[in-house]
């Protein structure tokens, strides 16, 4: 059954059908209706309760299995069905799985009634625990309600997110295709369930031109005059992998791949053997009434402002996006800082206050830690088996900020690392965001990292407004600190910002107006652009996004450059101005001179 886990692609030999659209929809004390797949259920409601709801609901549709398929194996495949979900077919259970950012099957070929309509159920949970992630924890109020503290900074969305889709698939079938490389050289390795089929790849480029074979399962292929993946000018060449006996086809399957090589040396990112400044954003799956959907029009729009604004790098905060995602980010250049679900290990549902404070939470002494551990290890290994083959995925974050100040965060993540390293095929770089409290005399995992993601807020959360010189020099600080470990790193900056009313302007500059983010951001830079071993930029965030309730949120983060529906603030333009002065290897031996002529 894991067959269905590669990406959904109708061919030969197999059949894909989507299952998006309209599903049932019900949870206690409502009334059956009718909402679409994919979406979020929160924010279609006019009702608060509903929007607020924590425990169980369900969605339910009819399935048609064509008679045709007697012979497959039938599988549906989620991409994401937040937070944890049990599959019924014809009303008994086939699977159930914990986790809403990653795919997983369910295979029903024993239980669907063939060439015939079936029910499909799927009874999901948004309660937040401190051994699941996203971490928070769930209270049943004195009135009997439930309700979620996220340890989190967004809306605790849930549902059927990400797309559905009916999978039939030959019984002897490719299960996992791997790639990784040595310039134009490809090894690849195709797994498979027993049988004695023959393997078989066939590599075409852009043009649909055949441009290399190669045969057996595991081997290496050979690239003529090999168009590398570069950023912005992405290539993609189509793998083909067939299984066959004699004539006859048994199965084909095929992924689009780029060619591309990265890799950490001293302070310098290297892409294709070349250094590389980052600069982009942490973004969120977030928008207006679908939520956390997977939105192909927000996508696409988003994909625009990220060329239009001159960005090269995006981290998919706090969670593993929509697979089409990534397969934009390959199409488009773009580069990904792909992220585990693991956050909000820190023991605060105001973590964004607290973590500036820096109290001990002792959040790594809980008595959940191993059943979170647990759940940790198996995210990363559906991760990178989701996303080893993407080129443009060129770094794995593998927490975002962790309390680790603690020292007993430290075995804790050293088997998250371990295990990451052992996984990926590509040997990626690895690394966590680290919080504010973690500073470089506090933090007791920073050795981890290959390259170090500070995300930090002086000028917003400490030093703030009038206060901002002193921000930059809190700033300066910190680093001068870090630069005296000699680490031989590259350093990025993954999160810094200022909330922002994007129709709020203020002449002399306050928080909050956009006046006072142009500044903030220039005082940021201003620094990194005298430290060398900064080697990028994401500001966060991307856009103005959801969040729970409180007193210090006004309808959300506001920290975006563009606003929830994807408009322009005035510190967009600056970004715009300052990226694309910027060389793409910016800060590369060679290059200061010029950066700092360009500059001035
Ligand atoms: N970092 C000091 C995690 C993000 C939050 C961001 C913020 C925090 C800051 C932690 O998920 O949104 O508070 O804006």
């Amino acid at each position: 059954m894991k067959h269905a886990l590669l990406y959904p692609r109708s061919t030969s030999a197999r059949s894909v059908v989507c299952l998006d659209g309209m599903w049932d929809f019900w949870l206690e004390g409502i009334k059956k209706t009718q909402i679409p797949v994919p979406a979020s259920f929160q924010d279609f409601f006019t009702d608060k309760e509903l929007r607020d709801y924590t425990g169980d609901f369900w969605y339910e549709r009819e399935v048609f299995i064509p008679s045709e398929w007697a012979n497959k194996v039938i599988s549906i495949r989620f991409s994401g069905a937040a937070h944890r979900a049990a599959v019924y077919l014809n009303g008994s259970e086939i699977c159930s799985h914990e986790g809403g950012f990653l795919p997983f099957c369910a295979d029903i070929t024993g239980a669907a009634k063939i060439g015939e309509h079936n029910t499909l159920t799927v009874k999901l949970n948004n309660e937040l625990h401190e051994y699941a992630f996203p971490v928070g924890r769930t209270e049943t109020l004195p009135n009997g309600k439930k309700i979620a503290r996220p340890y989190f900074d967004f809306f605790n969305y849930a549902g059927l997110q990400r797309s559905v889709h009916l999978v039939a698939a030959p019984k002897e079938a490719v299960t996992d295709f791997t790639v990784f490389y040595e310039a134009a050289k490809v090894r690849y390795k195709v797994s498979k369930t027993a049988g004695n089929a023959h393997v078989s790849l066939t590599v075409k480029d852009e043009e649909g031109v055949v441009i290399a074979t190669a045969e057996g399962a595991e081997g290496v292929v050979e690239i003529p005059n090999v168009n590398l993946w570069e950023v912005n000018n992405a290539y993609l060449y189509t793998f083909i992998i067939k299984l066959q006996r004699g004539d006859e086809l048994i199965d084909e399957w095929y992924d689009h791949i780029g060619i591309r090589t990265v890799e950490i040396k001293g302070t310098e990112i290297l892409l294709n053997g070349k250094p590389i400044y980052l600069k982009g954003f942490g973004k969120h799956e977030d928008s207006d009434i679908a939520g956390r959907g997977y939105n192909p029009t927000v996508m696409k729009r988003d994909f625009e402002l990220l060329k239009w604004i001159g960005a090269n790098s995006v981290r998919t905060s706090h969670y593993p996006y929509a697979e089409e995602f990534y397969q934009m980010a390959d199409r488009e250049g773009i580069l990904v800082i792909d992220e585990t679900p693991a956050v909000g290990m820190m023991n605060s549902t105001m973590n964004f206050l607290d973590a500036a404070r820096g109290p001990r939470t002792a959040f790594f002494e809980k008595e959940t830690i191993p059943q979170l551990l647990e759940a940790h290890l198996r995210v990363i290994e559906d991760l990178i088996n989701r996303d080893k083959n993407r080129a443009c995925v060129i770094a794995w974050c593998l927490a975002n900020e962790p309390e680790t100040s603690d020292e007993a965060s430290r075995s804790y993540f050293e088997q998250v690392f371990n295990l990451a390293h052992k996984l990926d095929p590509q040997n990626r770089p690895m690394t966590y965001t680290s919080i504010m409290s973690s500073t470089p005399d506090k933090c007791k995992c920073y050795d981890l990292c290959d390259f170090i993601c500070l995300n930090r807020y002086y000028g917003w959360y400490v030093f703030g407004g009038a206060d901002i010189g002193m921000a930059e020099m809190a700033l300066r600080h910190e680093l001068e600190q870090w630069k005296a470990k000699g680490l031989n790193k590259p350093f990025v900056f993954t999160e810094y910002g200022a909330d922002t009313d994007g129709g709020m302007h203020k002449l002399p500059s306050v928080m909050w107006s956009q006046e006072y983010q142009c500044e903030y951001l220039e005082v940021q830079h201003r620094v990194f652009d005298s430290y060398d071993f900064v080697r990028g930029e994401n500001v966060w965030a991307f856009s103005d996004f959801a969040t729970g309730e409180g007193i210090l949120r006004v309808n959300g983060n506001k920290k975006g450059i563009f606003t929830r529906d994807r408009q322009p603030k005035a510190a967009a333009y600056a970004l715009k101005k300052r990226w694309e002065s910027l060389p793409p290897d910016y800060k590369a031996s060679g290059y200061k001179e010029e950066c700092n002529n360009a500059k001035n």
